[in-house]
């Protein structure tokens, strides 16, 4: 029974240097990583510059220095997809000369005048996301006159600039970006109606794993590791609407959840 595939995420950002230095969290950024395979994570996402509202900005050569051990690592003990979440060329290249396989840009190939023909030169698949704004300022005042309609629209337009610039189509992924310039009440919007991204024809990745949106429904979430319910009710509901990739924290749980709602549509199929 096919189930979409489990992307499990990889931080390698400051707060996991605080003690040991540099190596000590390169070490504990490879070993969480196969600790996901391990899971059944399908796919590993290493990011080394948070996208978290109000985060800031990191230099490339930073970003660099925290992803391409990580990424070598992993690619010395591990022979599956590995994406790069960045919005910098330069580390996009850098990473998948380690052998990252997947550039997922948050930017949606829009941050650098030469991303789009960098993804081309590279060859990699390439994720789409919609972001409204900056991630310092995106959760001010979102807006948005018709949030599905306009974030399916803007991502197909973004695929249409890519394969303009030599990005192949069956390279391309969309994402509607939870949580990046919306409401709680947007991205609910765009995971009920997920199936229209879906339509487009692009695979989807998915991705509101511990998210606030899940704080604005239950108000005692208050902090990530209060949201892993909701994790999964949002995953479970992005799955049945067609998703092809999930992003999340979690992945045992998830990868356990998907597996139960597949058997119980094959068990719904049989009677
Ligand atoms: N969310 C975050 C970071 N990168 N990439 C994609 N494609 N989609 C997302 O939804 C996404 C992302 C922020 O979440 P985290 O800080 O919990 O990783």
């Amino acid at each position: 029974m096919s189930r979409p595939q489990v992307m499990g995420i990889v931080n390698v950002t400051p707060d996991s240097f605080s003690d040991g230095g540099r190596l000590a969290s390169v070490e504990a950024a490879v070993t969480h990583g196969l600790r996901l395979v391990e899971q059944g994570a399908d796919i590993l996402d290493i990011g080394g510059e948070s996208t978290r509202p109000g985060a800031e900005t990191v230099e490339a050569a930073e970003e660099i220095a925290r992803v391409v051990p990580v990424i070598e690592g992993l690619r010395a003990r591990w022979a599956g997809a590995i994406s790069i979440d960045t919005m910098k060329p330069a580390v996009a290249r850098a990473a998948v000369a380690a052998g990252a396989t997947l550039w997922n840009d948050v930017t949606a190939l829009g941050f650098a005048a030469d991303s789009p023909a960098t993804a081309a030169a590279l060859g990699c698949e390439v994720v789409l996301m919609h972001m409204q704004g900056e991630p310092r300022t995106m959760q001010v005042d979102p807006q948005y006159d018709d949030v599905v309609a306009e974030v399916s629209d803007w991502l197909v337009a973004r695929a249409e600039a890519a394969m303009a610039a030599g990005v192949a189509r069956d390279r391309i992924r969309l994402d509607p970006g939870i949580g990046f310039g919306k409401t709680a009440a947007h991205n609910l919007a765009l995971t009920a109606r997920l199936d229209r991204l879906v339509a487009t024809g692009f695979p989807v990745l998915y991705g509101a794993s511990r998210k606030r949106t899940i704080q604005a429904i239950d108000p005692t979430a208050t902090e990530p590791d209060d949201r892993l319910g909701g994790s999964l009710a949002l995953a479970l509901g992005a799955a049945r609407a067609g998703a092809s990739i999930i992003r999340v924290h979690d992945v045992r749980e998830t990868v356990q959840a998907l597996a139960v709602q597949a058997a119980l549509k094959a068990a719904a199929g049989r009677n």
